[in-house]
């Protein structure tokens, strides 16, 4: 795994724990994850239906925009463009919303993202992971059990919807939590676009 520093980063070996609002608390028997928005006919899947799709392991860095950045956590999950594959899109989507748990709302976080950006093995739901200091173990509830998403690092780490609960599919591209707030609606950290 290359080692590139974007702009205006820094390297930690920790990984730091950031995101607003109470962690949430798993519940098997509430939990689902919906796919939504421009589709056919949205798709509900069960926490055993989830954890039954096609699992991918990569390793991958992440970089926060306060300025930290990780490398090399390896992670399993299921790639976004397997659940792609559950549901019939309408023509013309280009864009999702990945939405989890914020203050009791599943839906209260967001961000969004181009969907032909997510379609490789870097873009993942995951639910396990290891690193250089740490042996393969479970996502702890503070970084998004029972699963969260990891963008593919050219997109800054508050794309990674931690309590992940759904994909919102979009024909045109709308603001998340962050970007609302005035973040990038692109958050590219090697063009360093922190803002909009
Ligand atoms: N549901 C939810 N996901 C979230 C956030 C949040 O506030 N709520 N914060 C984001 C931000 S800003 C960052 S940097 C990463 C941090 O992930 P970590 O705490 O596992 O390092 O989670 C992202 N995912
Ligand atoms: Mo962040």
């Amino acid at each position: 795994m290359l080692k590139k520093l974007p702009p205006g980063q820094f390297e930690t070996e920790k990984w730091p724990i950031l995101h607003v609002g109470d962690i949430y608390e798993f519940d098997e028997e509430t939990w689902d994850f919906q796919l939504f928005g421009d589709v056919k006919e949205v798709v509900t899947l069960t926490y055993q239906d989830f954890m039954k799709l096609p699992k991918c392991v990569q390793t991958v860095n992440m970089h926060c925009v306060t300025t930290w950045s990780k490398f090399g956590t390896t992670f399993k999950g299921i790639p976004l463009r397997e659940l792609i594959k559950l549901v019939d899109l309408e023509d013309d989507v280009k864009y999702v919303q990945i939405y989890g748990y914020y203050e009791g709302d599943r839906f209260g976080y967001c961000a969004n993202m181009p969907l032909d950006a997510l379609l490789g093995d870097d873009s993942l739901f995951v639910y396990r992971w290891k690193d250089e200091h740490h042996d393969w173990q479970d996502l702890d509830p503070k970084h998004g059990y029972p699963v969260r998403f990891i963008p593919p690092e050219s997109f800054y780490l508050w794309k990674g919807t931690k309590w992940a609960s759904g994909i919102r599919f979009m024909r045109d591209d709308e603001a998340g939590f962050w970007e609302e707030l005035g973040y990038s609606m692109t958050a590219n950290p090697f063009k360093e676009e922190r803002y909009r």
